[in-house]
């Protein structure tokens, strides 16, 4: 920690300033500090803006670990601020302990049915981004109606889904009710990155619990082929709302 640290550099940007062009060799990481940085991917002569950093969150891992050409461009809107880091120093701290966790995660994710459908090298992939989060019993891991920037995997101890539901009286409208635990190998957070809405329950530990936490560009870039098994959970917590509230609200059309 403290070798990057110390090998880390400020670099302003203005609005409109390219961080990073697609096509080109990859020279640093960068960490956000502040600002918002749209990604811009083009594919057959097209670009997209296909995501956005809002003053959190870190890019331009991908060249330097995968010693590939970038695989998008990076503009910044708005002034801000980054903090870079060498191709050298990269490459010599962070793959050394993308080496580690590969031998500590790679079994646990092969035995996530989530994954199952993926191919070694994408499940490899994801054990490169995923971080590790513990929290203590009790502990509140996701806040229904906050806005969503990961997704979680229980490695292991058990969490608790509760929510507070608009189809309630408003005396017990405040109240949280237990819908669902997650077990070790099991997935949650992952609907609010779906439909790109709010956060529709609240997630606790019980007892000490640890998580695999990916971002949401990870999420989108990785899970991919994992989303029509999302979609088709999803379904399924649908005819549980329904099931339990009497509500028919469709979890997966934002329009409602
Ligand atoms: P890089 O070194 O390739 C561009 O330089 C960076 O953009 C890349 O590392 C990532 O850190 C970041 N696909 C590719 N790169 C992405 C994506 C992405 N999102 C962020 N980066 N997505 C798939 C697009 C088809 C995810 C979109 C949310
Ligand atoms: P999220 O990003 O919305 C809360 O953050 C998470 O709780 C959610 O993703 C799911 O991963 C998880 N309805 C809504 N969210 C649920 C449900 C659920 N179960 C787990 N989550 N159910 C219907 C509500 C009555 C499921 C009942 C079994």
């Amino acid at each position: 920690m403290s070798q990057v640290l110390d090998a880390m550099f400020e670099r302003k940007v203005k609005p409109q300033e390219h961080v990073i062009d697609q096509g080109d060799d990859g020279d640093n990481f960068y960490v956000v500090e502040r600002g918002l940085y749209d990604i811009v991917v083009a594919k057959d002569n097209q670009s997209r803006c296909v995501g956005r950093y809002d003053n959190h969150g870190s890019f331009g891992e991908l060249a330097l670990m995968y010693n590939t050409p970038r695989a998008a461009t990076i503009v910044a809107t708005t002034e801000g601020a980054l903090w870079g880091l060498d191709r050298v120093t990269f490459r010599r701290i962070i793959l050394k302990n993308n080496a580690k966790k590969r031998k500590t995660y790679e079994l646990f994710i092969e035995s996530v049915p989530l994954l199952k459908s993926l191919e070694a090298s994408e499940r490899m992939k994801i054990v490169d981004v995923i971080g590790e989060k513990v929290y203590q019993d009790g502990e509140r891991i996701i806040s229904q109606g906050d806005k969503a920037d990961c997704f979680y995997i229980v490695e292991s101890g058990e969490v608790k889904i509760l929510i507070k539901s608009k189809t309630m009286t408003s005396k017990e409208a405040n109240q949280e009710v237990e819908i669902a635990r997650c077990h070790r190998g099991q997935y949650f957070g992952e609907l609010a990155l779906v439909t790109n809405k709010p956060r529709a329950a609240s997630a606790y530990a019980v007892g000490e619990v640890k998580c695999l936490v990916m971002d949401v560009q990870a999420f989108e870039r990785l899970l991919g082929p994992c989303m029509d098994i999302m979609k088709r959970n999803i379904t399924h917590y649908e005819e549980q709302l329904v099931a339990m509230f009497g509500s028919s609200m469709d979890l997966l059309d934002p329009g409602n």
